[in-house]
């Protein structure tokens, strides 16, 4: 686990100093030095900015949660049962931070916050 841990610190910095280097502002094509295998959820004012999210179908990708409030946030993803597949770190705001996630199958998805049930959004697995 202390190793799970330092890996995403590290990754973080990462994007932080990736961050700074676009002047620190959000343009719509977001953070393309992260890789293509990344997908960002953006969460603002207590809700998923990015409340649409497509993964690709049956590929490890990575998650990158761009929390923009002095709150905690994370992400859970749920299947059509309701079943929980995968819950990333909760942390803290303003930071943005990565974590491997796994491969899904084929299928929609919802996801939410952890700290925050009236946070949503849609995930789509083609
Ligand atoms: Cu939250």
């Amino acid at each position: 686990m202390m190793r799970l841990h330092s890996t995403v610190v590290a990754t973080c910095l990462t994007a932080v100093t990736a961050l700074s280097a676009c002047g620190g502002s959000a343009p719509a094509t977001l953070f393309p030095s992260l890789g293509a295998d990344v997908v960002v959820f953006q969460a603002k004012g207590s809700r998923f900015v990015t409340d649409i999210v497509h993964v690709p179908r049956d590929k490890a990708w990575t998650l990158a949660l761009d929390n923009q409030d002095g709150l905690p946030h994370n992400v859970v993803i749920l299947d059509r049962d309701n079943t929980s597949v995968f819950a990333s770190a909760v942390f803290t705001g303003s930071a943005l931070k990565t974590e491997p996630a796994p491969a899904l199958p084929a299928g929609d998805y919802h996801f939410t916050c952890a700290v925050h049930p009236d946070m949503k959004g849609t995930l789509t697995v083609p």
